[in-house]
């Protein structure tokens, strides 16, 4: 799917998504689940084709197996997959393509399954590197115009100090304002990046590399700006210890990245547990992954608006109904499952391959 505008971040510059979906059906219903990894393993180590082999190879088959035993739930789908070292966005398709199928049949939506608290949530939306502070501005104020209530401003070495600077002094103290490194610094970059305290940002995201915690609680402890973790953040459990650590004051949920929405939700529980606030990061996804995304980001501890955009933040077409602002704010869908579907005619305009892997 053609982005409406490259997108740039420390790790690359984007100029389409490259989507893949998994639909499971019953006799009964159907059920979707998006894969969030990107082509190349820019951002995580998984991609897109990859993900593919290892869906088709090493999860359908213990689908398969619970299947044919009569013993299919996706708690056990979740359990079976552990078996299978990493691949959290591949598991993490599979297995929101059968919680939205088990969810349509009881006729629930994602959000009360998850235990959504608000029809609707707050919308940010993460701006990438521009060419030029200037163009910078000129995102920034449209984002804002069409009601946005925080911005993310991608930033690398030699974009973040200027950019930060530029976006206070043109749109003032009022507005919420935070920054994502996607782990393109060091901790020798520490009063480098304690030149940002004095612009109450609230929070920079994933400054130092995925698995350097100790280096994030360094840091942490050399700035004001909260630290925030997205890539580090691969579990429950990793959360946990990187809080205990004091590594992340602020946590960035992405089921893909944690395997799925069972995950998400229990790492939104070990957070709410240690009074760290949580809100719903992005990856670029389609309505179906968005969909997924807004129900959770409706649950009690996402107290920060999350990168929840609306559909033409990324995508002049969406597949489903388009997610749309109203007043800065994205309603979670209240249909069975995921509340919305592909349009068959627009899916099978942009479907470049099909795969069925029949069960039985
Ligand atoms: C982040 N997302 O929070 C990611 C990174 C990201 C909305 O800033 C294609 C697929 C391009 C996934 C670019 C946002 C992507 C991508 C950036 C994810 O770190
Ligand atoms: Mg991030």
């Amino acid at each position: 799917m053609p982005l409406v505008a490259p997108f740039r971040t420390s790790f690359g510059t984007e100029h389409d998504r490259d989507v893949l979906l998994v639909r499971a059906a019953s006799p009964e219903s159907e059920g979707w689940g998006e894969c969030v990894a990107m082509s190349e393993p820019l951002y995580s180590s998984e991609y897109v084709d990859g993900a593919a082999e290892v869906i088709r190879r090493f999860l359908l088959p213990e689908v398969a197996a619970l299947a044919k035993a009569g013993d299919l739930t996706v708690a056990r789908a979740e359990a079976a997959f552990a078996r299978v070292k990493g691949h959290p966005m591949a598991k993490a398709s599979v297995l929101t393509a059968l919680l939205d199928l088990s969810l349509r049949t009881a006729g629930l939506s994602f959000g009360s399954y998850l235990g959504a608290v608000r029809a609707s949530v707050p919308a940010g939306v993460s701006v990438g590197i521009m060419p030029s502070v200037p163009a910078l501005l000129d995102a920034v104020a449209t984002y804002l115009a069409q009601g946005y209530v925080r911005i993310k401003l991608k930033i690398e070495p030699g974009w973040d100090l200027a950019p930060v600077q530029a976006v206070r002094e043109r749109f003032g103290d009022e507005i919420l304002l935070q920054v994502d490194a996607n782990t393109a610094y060091t901790l020798a970059d520490a009063r480098h990046l304690a030149r940002l305290d004095p612009f109450d940002l609230l929070l920079i995201e994933q400054p130092l590399p995925e698995d350097d915690l100790r280096g994030h609680a360094s840091l942490a402890r050399l700035i004001r700006t909260p630290v925030c973790l997205d890539e580090s953040i691969t579990s429950a459990r990793a959360a946990a210890d990187a809080i205990a650590l004091g590594a992340t004051s602020v946590v960035n949920v992405k089921p893909g990245r944690v395997g799925g929405y069972l995950e998400a939700r229990r790492v939104h529980d070990v957070c709410a547990a240690s009074g760290v606030p949580v809100w719903c990061g992005g990856m670029l996804e389609t309505g179906i992954g968005r969909a997924a995304n807004v129900a959770l980001a409706a649950l009690p501890n996402f107290t920060l608006p999350g990168d929840t955009s609306a559909s033409d933040r990324y995508f002049a077409r969406d597949i489903t109904r388009p997610f749309v602002l109203e007043d800065g704010h994205v309603a979670v869908p209240d249909g069975p499952g995921l509340g919305v579907t592909p349009d068959p005619d627009i899916l099978a305009e942009i479907t470049t391959a099909t795969e069925w892997l029949p069960l039985s």
